[in-house]
């Protein structure tokens, strides 16, 4: 290529990529095509992230799986029929082995291995990665491919380790699969997860008892099989379909109607949501209006047309009045379900509020909570995940003057990156999907490929320029940090508690940390960074 100094040892590589998820693999792919050598570590023993940790039951997309896919090469478009609306995570998991076989990116991947720790020198211009396996390697560019749900929460709740049966964490499930036939099983949380594995569970289970915290918003997904004839029009348009989604606001082809909930009547607002709840998915409620995300008043509305389905779905009036969500619907991960609100009219069903008496600890029988004890065979621990910043902390990430990255993040309080691509004092370390991205706001297929490909210009034109290093300026970080969080106060995402905030994990400290400025626009901001010389970032 250029006059590039290429790696070439068995340990020293110009990338080092951590993750052989969605995004850890297409930058393999890109490295490559590009001329650069690198290697990927990955915690499990296959490639899939999300979809190889996550078999829990009733898994799936809720981005269609025509939208939830790689975009960047038209074989492979043609080649892959998804079979239904929303994909199921085994279709997924197969898509993603069937990529990384086409493309041979095994060989560049090591299994079962977990990077520590990995540190800047400055003087040689490396990073020096350090493995649980004890090995080390270095590296002239890290790059995070981490994800920002991978790393499981189960809280610390008393008395665990005395359980004498057995639990899950949804996002840790045994690959053999988990009988829950003839067992007294009970779930905690009823998030995206939860509200998956609910019904299915519900079907197998002798009982199921939902430990609920908050209740939570759902729409039906209407879940259906993929008609060939409908796949055979999006081949045929997919390059349109393509640039709508990079173009969009959340990677998804379609726009909110440019229409306030206030401009239309009652009846009006009425038919629409009704539609749109007949309609099912992802958006349709959303984007019935332009302000139901931004005005309290707004939100109000399509808050309690859902409600008036939970009172309309469940049969036991103390129960629908359990399950009606309070907070601003869309503050947190909107959910689309099968069946989970008539998965409450079953006999074998029960539900625990642990908001108004919580849990107090893990017997070696069941859960107690304040106000009663529930014999258990089995948990299943539906708690979510230690968002964003969560799976970045785990690894010790030094870079100049030996300052890690949370240090300088302040344990996530102050999270500053330069369109969380990079951030200051950490030269050569580039994040896919990082903090400040639109990331878990989007369809991450589009943000994934976006920074891959992203990157890898980057690094040619580095190469091509002759420079070594590159590390974002503090003035652009910081400009670019405050922005993020003034699109996010002009919204109500920052009124609630939920995991996009931190707010999940006990101790973490509090802050949006979601560029929500939408995929198109924040394309156009890193296309224009780019061909302006990458301004923003020190080059040398
Ligand atoms: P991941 O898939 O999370 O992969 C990261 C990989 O890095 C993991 O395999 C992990 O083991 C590895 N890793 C992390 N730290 C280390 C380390 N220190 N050393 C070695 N390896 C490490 N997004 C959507 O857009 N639409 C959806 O419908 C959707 N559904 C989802 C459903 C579930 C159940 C979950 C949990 C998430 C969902 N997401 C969805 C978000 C999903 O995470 C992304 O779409 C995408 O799969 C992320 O890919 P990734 O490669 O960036 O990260
Ligand atoms: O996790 P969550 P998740 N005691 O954090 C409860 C993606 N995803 O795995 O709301 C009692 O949303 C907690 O209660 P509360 C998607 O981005 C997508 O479900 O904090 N309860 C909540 O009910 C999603 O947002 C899909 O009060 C406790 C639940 O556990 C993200 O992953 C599918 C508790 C956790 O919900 C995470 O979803 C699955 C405690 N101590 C996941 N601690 C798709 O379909 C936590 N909870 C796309």
């Amino acid at each position: 290529m250029s006059s590039f100094q290429k790696s070439n040892s068995l340990t020293d590589f110009d990338a080092v990529v951590v993750g052989a998820g969605f995004s850890g693999l297409y930058m393999l792919y890109r490295l490559r095509e590009t001329g650069f050598t690198a290697r990927v570590f990955e915690a499990g023993d296959n490639v899939g992230g999300t979809w190889y940790w996550n078999r829990y039951p009733g898994a799936r997309c809720d981005v269609e799986s025509i939208y939830y896919n790689y975009t960047f090469s038209e074989e492979l478009l043609k080649e892959w029929s998804w079979s239904a609306k929303y994909a199921e995570q085994p279709e997924i998991l197969s898509y993603i082995n069937y990529v990384a076989d086409k493309f041979d990116l095994r060989r560049d991947v090591q299994f079962n291995t977990r990077v520590q720790s990995a540190q800047y020198n400055e003087k040689k211009n490396r990073w020096t990665v350090q493995l649980n396996s004890g090995e080390k390697v270095s590296a002239q560019y890290f790059i995070t491919a981490v994800g920002c749900l991978s790393a499981s929460n189960v809280p610390k709740f008393k008395g665990l380790e005395n359980f004498k049966g057995e639990w899950h964490h949804t996002g840790h499930w045994p690959h053999e699969g988990v009988d829950f036939q003839g067992k007294r099983v009970g779930i905690i949380g009823t998030g995206s997860s939860g509200i998956q594995a609910i019904p299915v569970i519900a079907k197998e289970a002798k009982h199921l008892t939902v430990f609920q915290r908050t209740p939570q918003y759902s729409s039906p997904a209407r879940n259906t099989p993929n008609d060939p004839e409908h796949l055979k029009n999006i081949r045929k348009n997919y390059s349109d379909i393509r640039a709508k989604m990079r173009h969009s606001i959340t990677g998804i082809p379609e726009e909110p109607r440019n229409i306030s909930v206030f401009d239309d009547s009652p009846e009006e607002r009425q038919r629409v949501f009704e539609e749109a709840w007949q309609k099912g998915g992802l958006l349709n409620l959303t984007y019935s209006y332009n302000d139901l995300s931004i005005t309290p008043e707004a939100n109000a509305i399509v808050a309690e047309f859902i409600r008036s389905k939970i009172r309309e779905t469940v049969i036991k009036p103390e129960v629908a009045e359990k399950l009606l969500p309070r907070f601003y619907y869309g503050t947190k991960r909107t959910i689309i379900d099968t069946d989970y609100f008539e998965t409450y009219n079953r006999d074998n069903v029960s539900l625990v509020d642990v908001k108004e008496a919580p849990i107090q600890e893990i017997t070696a029988t069941g859960v107690k909570t304040e106000d009663a004890e529930y014999e258990l065979d089995m948990i299943v621990f539906a708690t979510g995940f230690d968002a964003m910043t969560g799976p970045l902390f785990k690894i010790d990430i030094r870079g100049k003057d030996g300052v890690s990255l949370k240090e300088k993040w302040a344990g996530g309080s102050h999270t500053r990156t330069y369109l969380g691509l990079g951030t200051a004092g950490f030269p050569n370390m580039f994040m896919l999907t990082g903090p400040e991205s639109p990331s878990v706001l989007s369809n991450m297929m589009v943000s994934i490929e976006q920074h891959v490909e992203w990157v890898s210009d980057c690094i040619s034109y580095m190469c091509d320029q002759n420079q070594a290093v590159i590390e974002a300026k503090e003035d652009a970080e910081n400009t670019w940090s405050n922005h993020c969080r003034e699109i996010a106060d002009q919204t109500l995402f920052t009124k609630t508690n939920s995991w996009y905030m931190g707010a999940n994990i006990e101790g973490k400290a509090r802050g949006f940390q979601i560029y929500l400025g939408g995929v198109g626009t924040y394309r156009t901001i890193c296309d224009e960074v780019a061909e302006k010389g990458y301004v923003g970032f020190i080059l040398t």
